[in-house]
C-alpha cells in the first residue's frame, strides 16, 4: 500500500505539472481498459488539462452507452504522432507490456513525454514506464484509477462513476468471478448511487449479441471437446464458420461464458482462427489452476483465471495440441 501511495504521489506531481496528456489502453480495449482511460480522462478534464485518449479501433458498441463515447480518437499516425511525441505525459492503462499498445507505443515512448503505467496485471519487473502504478491485487485497473482520484482529492462525478463501474463490472464478469470482493461490491454500490442505469448497462454489455453470434454459440457448444472427466472443455472456431454465418463482430467472451457455465467445468480453452491465419486463444478457470502460467508458456499472459495468447499460423495445430495437453495437466493436477 505504501508503495502504491508513493506511486500515486509521483503520478500526481507529474500530472500537476503536465499541460498536455495522452492516455491509451491496450489494443482491442475491453471494459476495464475503456473504463480506466475514461475515468482518468474525465478527471484530467475537470482539472483543465489538455487530454487526449487514443484507442486502436472504434469503441466496442457494447460500451456505446458511456459518456466516454464522444471523448476518444482512433489512433492515426498522421494525426497523432506529433501529439504523442510532444505531450508532457503519456499514460498507459490496463497493460504492462509496451507490445500490447500496438503501433502508437513507438512515438509515445520515443517522444518527450514522461511515461506512466497504471495496471493490475502481474508484472515481473518494475513496470515498463517511468512512473509505474502497479497492484496485481486490484480487481480492475479502473479501481486503481478510482483510488488515485480519491487519493488526490478529486471529484468523482457521474461520468467517472460510470467509467469505474464499467471497469469493475466487466473485469468481475458482473460480480461473478473470484476477484469479486466485498470491497468491490461496496465501491460499485457507492458508484451506482450516481443514478447509474444498471439494467441498461447489463443489457448493453452482456445482452447485445448478434443473431450470427448466437448461431456460433450453438456450433461451438456442439463441437466442444470435454477432457478431465468434464472438468475441462475446449473448442476450435473455424474462420469459414464465422464467414458462413456472417459474423461481423466476433467476440470470445459470450462463448467463454457459455462453456464455463457447465456444471463440472473448471477450465476452458477457446481457439479462434483469425483472418490472417493466426489463432487467438482464450483461457479461463474458476480460480484454479492458474491459467496465466499456461498462457505465458505459449507467449501470452493475463490473470490467474483469465489469460490468452496468439498462436502463429504455421504451427497453430501443433501448438494447439501442446496447449491443450498443458491445460489438461494443470487441470488434472489442480483437482487431483
Ligand atoms: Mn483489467
Amino acid at each position: 500500500m505504501d508503495a502504491l501511495h508513493h506511486a500515486f504521489d509521483a503520478l500526481h506531481a507529474l500530472l500537476e505539472s503536465a499541460d498536455s496528456v495522452v492516455i491509451a489502453g491496450h489494443e482491442h480495449a475491453d471494459g476495464d481498459a475503456v473504463g480506466a482511460v475514461a475515468a482518468l480522462r474525465r478527471h484530467l478534464e475537470l482539472l483543465d488539462k489538455r487530454v487526449t485518449v487514443l484507442l486502436d479501433e472504434p469503441l466496442n458498441p457494447r460500451y456505446g452507452f458511456m459518456q466516454f463515447r464522444k471523448h476518444y480518437e482512433v489512433y492515426d499516425p498522421a494525426l497523432h504522432d506529433e501529439l504523442l511525441r510532444s505531450a508532457d505525459a503519456f499514460v498507459m492503462c490496463d497493460l504492462s507490456s509496451r507490445a500490447r499498445l500496438g503501433p502508437l507505443g513507438v512515438p509515445a515512448f520515443e517522444g518527450r513525454a514522461t511515461t506512466v503505467c497504471i495496471d493490475h496485471h502481474p508484472c515481473d519487473d518494475g513496470g515498463p514506464a517511468e512512473v509505474n502504478v502497479l497492484d496485481a491485487t486490484a480487481t480492475a485497473t479502473g479501481e486503481l484509477v478510482h483510488r488515485y482520484i480519491t487519493h488526490v482529492g478529486g471529484n468523482i462525478d457521474r461520468q467517472i462513476a460510470e467509467s469505474v463501474f464499467v471497469s469493475l463490472c466487466t473485469d468481475t464478469g458482473w460480480f461473478r468471478y473470484p476477484n469479486t470482493t466485498p470491497d468491490v461490491i461496496q465501491l460499485a454500490a457507492d458508484l451506482a448511487k450516481q443514478r447509474l442505469d444498471l439494467p441498461g448497462m447489463y443489457r448493453s454489455i452482456y445482452q447485445s449479441n448478434s443473431a450470427a453470434m448466437l448461431r456460433v454459440l450453438g456450433h461451438v457448444a456442439r463441437s466442444m471437446t470435454e477432457e478431465c472427466d468434464g472438468r475441462m472443455v475446449w473448442a476450435w472456431v473455424r474462420r469459414d464458420l464465422l464467414d458462413e454465418l456472417g459474423v461481423e463482430r466476433y467476440e470470445a467472451d459470450p462463448i467463454l461464458d457459455v462453456l464455463r457455465s457447465g456444471e463440472l467445468v473448471e477450465t476452458v480453452a477457446l481457439f479462434t482462427e483469425q483472418s490472417d491465419g493466426r489463432v487467438a486463444v482464450s483461457l479461463r478457470s474458476r480460480g484454479r489452476p492458474d491459467v496465466n502460467g499456461v498462457a505465458r508458456a505459449f507467449g501470452g499472459g493475463g490473470h490467474a483465471f483469465a489469460a490468452g495468447t496468439t498462436l502463429s499460423a504455421a504451427t497453430a495445430q501443433e501448438d494447439r495440441r501442446k496447449l491443450v495437453s498443458s491445460l489438461r495437466t494443470a487441470t488434472a493436477e489442480a483437482f487431483a
